[in-house]
């Protein structure tokens, strides 16, 4: 029983590597310096499927919340940063451009501008890049009135209403506790890796 389950995750490794490699992880930083309340760099260009981690960089109040963000994207806003170190990521999937600002400095002027620019990985001809059947918000909406979140551990950033297989890699889609920055948390608390030890077991007799 034990070589199946570690070929699962030597396969399931090798797509999360491949289907991820790209991915990038930004740090914009949130400052406060000299009475000067910014988000550093102001403007960030990313490619479809990086993250952003907000870093509250000075010991002050901060927080981010979506001013205006594309069409069949969903507006986002972080808890409140309120110590130096605290941070907050989110992975921007849907190209364009969204606005945002800090909440507590809105009106000191502490905005920002993330440009998603759509990579091939957003070919929508690739059955990997199909875009998401929820939203992020009406994923969440439907795990608070008790409904069920399907999504899958190598693209947790897409949620679907029925079970099935993953778009992306194929595996079964698993039942989603939560959703946090943007990403599915799973009832298992594990990657995908309790449908596949069913499937190896039954391959391996
Ligand atoms: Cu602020």
């Amino acid at each position: 029983m034990r070589k199946p389950l570690l070929v699962a995750i030597a396969v399931a490794n090798f797509l999360l590597s491949s289907t991820l490699a790209q991915a990038k992880d930004y740090a914009v930083k949130m400052l406060s310096d000299g009475g000067k309340y910014r988000f550093e760099p102001q403007e960030l260009k990313i490619q479809s499927g990086d993250q952003v981690t907000w870093v509250n960089a000075q010991d002050d109040m901060h927080g981010v919340m979506s001013e205006s963000v594309p069409e069949n994207s969903q507006p986002f806003e972080s808890p409140m940063l309120e110590k130096k170190g605290q941070q907050w990521s989110h992975v921007f999937t849907t190209a364009g451009t969204y606005r945002y600002h800090c909440h507590p400095h809105e009106t000191v002027g502490m905005k920002g501008v993330i440009i998603v620019e759509g990579s091939s990985k957003a070919d929508l001809s690739d059955p990997a890049n199909k875009p998401s059947p929820l939203m992020e918000q009406q994923a969440i909406e439907r795990l608070q009135q008790s409904k069920p979140v399907y999504s899958c551990g190598m693209k947790p950033t897409w949620f679907s209403p029925e079970p099935g297989q993953c778009p992306c890699c194929t595996l079964p889609l698993e039942k989603v506790k939560e959703v946090k920055g943007g990403k599915a948390v799973f009832e298992s608390g594990e990657l995908g890796m309790q449908m596949d030890m069913k499937d190896m077991k039954m391959e391996s007799k």
